[in-house]
């Protein structure tokens, strides 16, 4: 079944979601009689975990990432550098959702917020041998090579198409060396960049080649190249663009339906009646959280309107929240990258919470428990001292580079460019992405030089 060659075509891709869902008529944008939510990966229990990893096992078994490789594959230029990204690849995600869903009805994607890991990508919570493995082991030629633990390991039962398309392995090749990923972009870049654009593709170009672009190109091996979906990071990757995407639209509630920019083929504006390539739905049944094809929200980001739903802030956060960092930027700095002002229930939203007691700071060298001492000079925490106090302590606190902030938090890098070379190997708008990169670096910067400190890492 899953083995046939589609090109990126509507009428093929009828056939093929023919086949994956008998009788599947959905109105546009009606609302979805119920609606999974999906959580940050950090946040699943382990029996969540489990049947996560078990599904995606299954449907890895079955030949659907190789199945789903192959379109993207083919579609590449068509869903890539245009506004087609967000889209595509939410539906390509909903037709896997449901597959599992066959298995264990509870089952969704969960998302995985990289920015957490912007610091030290590589020291990421995510890349565990018992899950979902970690580099490829790099073969002689130096080249990357077959992913060897986790449940994608390399076996001889498990031919996952390789970053050339051929059966063969997963592969993986960090950008730095073994063990090291150059940072990613951080938390409050990606709250920026929401505020900043002012249409769905401003955003998109702001976003894609940023944020999209460097951790599908940092872990390398299939996740660089157009067969990205033989990796579990795909999923986990884009699960958190569909809510970033959400995030954006939560941000602008006025162009919850913007969906004009260049097509897929470059050729015509596109417009919410278009239809997907290859799976051929509207798109305008794909623009909203809890209706039309996507019935889930997100742990942080709710249905209807994109409003996030009441129980998404946990008891203490708001509190935290009001601390944040981002509050004590000079005024014309805040002004120049959070236009539309940093108020709470928006920061509460959008901005991940400032909590040690998340998963995402587990395995980070020198890890802190809330009220614990610190283990090493890297916490959210500094030595003994409770969050608060902590970020309290901070204003006007000696030891910083700036009087606004105290010795806690880091400061934001550069984060990854990809070499233009890379980009023009796979046909994507260089002149584009150098623009946003200029911008990129602006920010980080401006952050550096006010002696901010991020919460995040
Ligand atoms: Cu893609």
């Amino acid at each position: 079944m899953f083995k046939s060659i589609f090109k990126c075509s509507p009428t093929v891709g009828l056939i093929a979601l023919g086949l994956l869902f008998a009788c599947d008529l959905v109105n546009a944008q009606a609302t979805c009689p119920h609606n999974k939510v999906r959580k940050e990966v950090r946040q699943l229990s382990p029996k969540e975990l489990g049947a996560f990893i078990n599904g995606m096992k299954r449907l890895q078994d079955r030949g659907v990432f190789n199945w789903l490789g192959r379109i993207h594959n083919n579609c590449y230029p068509n869903v890539h550098d245009n506004i087609q990204l967000f889209p595509w690849h939410r539906e390509a995600l909903i037709i896997i959702e449901n597959m599992l869903q066959e298995y264990d009805p509870e089952i969704t994607i969960p998302y995985w917020d990289a920015s957490l890991d912007f610091y030290q990508p590589a020291a990421s919570w995510v890349f565990n041998p018992s899950t979902f493995g970690t580099n490829g082991k790099t073969n002689t030629t130096g080249t990357g090579g077959c992913v060897v633990d986790g449940f994608q390991a390399h076996s001889t039962n498990t031919r996952l198409l390789d970053s050339s398309g051929r059966e063969n392995c997963l592969e993986r090749n960090f950008n730095v060396d073994q063990n090291t990923i150059s940072p990613w972009h951080s938390p409050e870049f990606v709250a920026s960049i929401i505020q900043l654009s002012t249409s769905l593709e401003e955003f998109r170009k702001l976003f894609e080649y940023t944020y999209h672009d460097s951790v599908h190109q940092t872990i390398g091996g299939n996740m660089g190249t157009p067969w990205s979906p033989s990796d579990i990071f795909f999923y986990l990757h884009h699960s958190n663009i569909d809510r970033v995407w959400a995030l954006w639209q939560y941000t602008h509630p006025d162009l919850i339906d913007d969906y004009v920019g260049l097509n897929g083929d470059s050729t015509a504006m596109s417009t919410i009646n278009d239809r997907t390539d290859v799976w051929n739905t509207p798109i305008r049944e794909l623009t909203r959280l809890g209706s039309g094809k996507v019935c889930f929200y997100f742990d942080n980001i709710g249905p209807a309107g994109a409003r996030p739903p009441p129980a998404s802030v946990a008891k203490g956060e708001t509190s935290l929240m009001k601390h944040h960092p981002l509050l004590k930027l000079p005024e014309h700095i805040r002004r120049k990258w959070f236009p539309l002002g940093l108020n709470l229930e928006w920061m509460e939203t959008v901005l991940p919470p400032i909590d040690a007691t998340r998963k995402y700071s587990q395995t980070r060298p020198g890890n802190v428990v809330v009220g614990g001492a610190a283990t090493g000079n890297t916490g959210i925490l500094g030595a003994g001292g409770s969050i608060i106090n902590s970020l309290i302590g901070g204003i006007g606190g000696g030891g910083g580079s700036s009087s606004n902030y105290g010795g806690d938090g880091v400061t934001i890098p550069q984060p990854y460019e990809i070499p233009d070379s890379t980009l023009v190997g796979m046909a994507r708008n260089v002149t584009a992405k150098r623009f946003v990169e200029r911008l990129v670096r602006d920010f980080v910067n401006d952050m550096s030089t006010s002696g901010y400190r991020s919460p995040y890492y």
